[in-house]
């Protein structure tokens, strides 16, 4: 059985999961704008696996019987428009979203909640995963350099990004 102060916490935790989700999204709405679907793409398909993240620690909740709250989403806030501050902004965002998932091991940690420091471990693991991409993809971009030609060629690679939902709506 979760203490209150741990479901809490996963519940706030699922609103930064979907808060993640959101923000990817309007990401890949500014990206598709301005041409750069590959990009689009590859923020789609992390708008999925953010939403995936979120609905893991519901379900760990419904298992552990626990209350499920749904909060409002805050509005996602990004101005970036060129690739390289934007997947900064992307791994600036992934380090806070792993200070979280800390916390949330802490927590486990300190109740002797030995469950939910397996789930933890999970999301732990999946952050290096997160700050990972991140990073490769800045440094894809300084080794491309802010040519034209090279910016095609990244787009053109995170393009290939592979989603687990189909996202050709018009084969649907
Ligand atoms: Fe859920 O990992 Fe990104 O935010």
């Amino acid at each position: 059985m979760l203490s209150q102060r741990m479901i809490d916490r996963i519940n706030l935790q699922i609103n930064k999961e979907i808060y993640s989700a959101y923000l990817y999204l309007a990401m890949a709405a500014k990206m598709n704008e301005l041409g750069y679907s590959g990009v689009g793409k590859w923020l789609t398909v992390q708008y999925h696996e953010e939403m995936f993240h979120a609905m893991k620690f519901a379900e760990y909740l419904h298992d552990q019987n626990a209350e499920v709250s749904y909060a409002k989403i805050d509005n996602p806030e990004f101005k970036e428009k060129e690739i390289k501050p934007l997947f900064q902004h992307v791994l600036a965002h992934e380090e806070s979203v792993t200070a979280s998932i800390r916390e949330i091991m802490e927590l486990a940690i300190t109740e002797k909640d030995y469950a939910t420091q397996i789930l933890a471990q999970w999301y732990i693991d999946e952050q290096v995963e997160e700050e990972k991409n991140a990073t490769e993809i800045i440094q894809k971009i300084d080794l491309l350099g802010n040519s034209h030609q090279g910016l095609y060629l990244l787009d053109s690679e995170l393009a290939k990004r592979e989603s687990s939902v189909p996202l050709d709506f018009n084969k649907i």
